[in-house]
């Protein structure tokens, strides 16, 4: 049942932001309830969008004095519910979502120290889009380019397609604004790289799931693209024949600016989507590498590809070769089109070493009868990393089998979480990524920062 709110605290936050901007009605308040996957869902009292950094502010302040909770929600694209408030326990506490939809400002570019300054609602494809009227790029590129906010990016340390070249969210960060749950600024924008004045607070709050502070504004750091790139996707025999092929890339002098990996089972629920199969020969995997360098690269990897173990089949086009990555992006959207129940999404990591093996075991869950469910494997293999989907789980299973694969995990030398964060997905599972002193130390930080635990109840934490 919806507690009511503290007497009068929509009231003051109208007053903030303005009566339009506290949505109440459900209708208009479903959309921020509901996560991406449709597996999380939450209750609120009201959304509320501020516009600037002091209205963030002044609401966080309100919601403090009236001990409100704030779950802070960008683009909603992140796969492990940490973007919607949990059902409610605790009756009496009201609850807000702060949502930065109208916080979408792109800073003019600095061309010459390589950074632009965003607000957090601004997404990926405007920050990428600012830097390329530079000639430059944002080092962070995902599927959900379009929904996906500089915010939700920092605040979740996504990888993407480019973090292989590029790195994580965290390593595009050189400022960040972010309001604490006191209602105070934390402003870190000078557009140094190097900084060496105590703690990397900035660092912090990336990959914090938005437990806190309320990043409001984020200055990146922009990268030179390629001049030019190659994208070849390559029908392969085994997840090792991948692996070789990123590695022989490199030997003859390119540069690799992504490598994913797929199956038939995938590329199959694409197609069946409306995507075209990349080779006319199909393989049990495929590899998608983007490849630049100097010289001629057209040339050198058609060369790669003559000499791949494993080959079956290969194409190669000129990037960006969006019909390539399409059949790669288009995954998330197929699976979730393709699964009878909610998808039980797992995103691990495990050694390059051990992911051969690791991959075989993660596919042989489909084959266990104590676990009915379609496994389709895929993710950016140059990182060890793989978004084990799993399809038709009843849901009375999806906790055993999750148990299941993070089993596997574990036992590889893995991590139960590589880029989709914790969210409040896999809380009860922090116990196999980080040991006791570990955690500690982060409730430690947490009862620190938002002693009251306002922001982000559910996240990350069990409380
Ligand atoms: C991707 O790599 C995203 O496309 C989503 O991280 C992964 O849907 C997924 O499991
Ligand atoms: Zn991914």
């Amino acid at each position: 049942m919806p507690s009511p709110p503290r007497d009068g605290l929509l009231a003051r936050l109208s007053g903030i932001v303005g009566d339009a901007n506290v949505l109440t009605d459900p209708e208009s308040m479903s959309g921020f309830l509901l996560d991406w996957t449709g597996r999380y869902r939450g209750e609120a009292d009201a959304i509320v969008r501020p516009r600037t950094t002091a209205e963030v502010s002044a609401v966080v302040t309100e919601c403090a004095a009236a001990d409100a909770q704030i779950c802070v929600q960008g683009g909603n694209t992140g796969l492990v519910g940490g973007s919607v408030p949990p059902p409610r326990r605790d009756g009496s506490r009201p609850r807000i979502v702060l949502s930065t939809v109208r916080m979408t400002d792109v800073d003019e570019v600095d061309a010459v120290g390589r950074c632009v300054g965003v607000q957090a609602g601004a997404t990926v494809e405007a920050v990428d889009a600012a830097a390329a009227r530079s000639g430059l790029a944002f080092g962070i590129d995902l599927a959900s380019r379009q929904s996906a906010t500089a915010g939700g990016v920092v605040s979740t340390n996504a990888g993407g397609t480019r973090m292989i070249r590029r790195g994580n969210a965290r390593s595009q960060l050189l400022g960040i604004e972010a309001v604490l749950a006191d209602g105070r600024v934390l402003r870190r924008w000078a557009s140094l790289v190097k900084d060496n004045v105590g703690y990397d607070l900035p660092a912090l709050l990336a990959g914090s799931e938005g437990t806190l502070a309320v990043i409001t504004r984020v200055l990146f750091r922009l990268v030179v693209p390629p001049r030019a790139a190659t994208v070849a996707v390559a029908a392969i025999a085994h997840v090792e024949d991948a692996i070789g092929l990123i590695g022989a890339a490199t030997s003859r002098g390119l540069t690799v600016e992504a490598a994913e990996l797929m199956t038939e089972a995938g590329i199959a629920l694409v197609t069946g989507h409306g995507q075209r199969r990349p080779t006319a020969t199909p393989g049990p995997f495929y590899v998608l590498l983007e490849v630049s360098g100097t010289g001629d690269i057209e040339s050198t990897t058609a060369e790669l590809l003559a000499d791949a173990d494993g080959l079956i089949d290969a194409v190669a086009q000129p990037a960006p070769a969006r019909a390539l990555w399409a059949a790669r992006e288009g995954h998330t959207e197929s699976i979730a089109r393709s699964s009878s129940t909610p998808v039980v999404k797992l995103d691990i990591s495990v050694p390059i070493r051990a992911l051969p093996e690791a991959f075989a075991e993660l596919a042989a869950v489909g084959t266990l009868t104590e676990f009915p469910c379609r496994p389709i494997l895929f993710g950016h293999v140059g990182d060890g990393n793989i978004h084990v989907n799993l399809l038709d789980v009843p849901p009375e299973h999806a906790t055993t089998v999750t148990d299941h694969v993070f089993g596997i995990v574990t036992a590889n030398g893995g991590s139960i979480s590589a880029e989709h964060g914790i969210g409040r997905a896999k809380v009860a599972w922090t116990h196999l990524g980080r040991d006791d002193v570990d955690l500690d130390i982060m409730r430690a930080i947490k009862a620190t920062l938002d002693p009251r635990d306002l922001l982000n109840p559910g996240v990350l934490f069990d409380r």
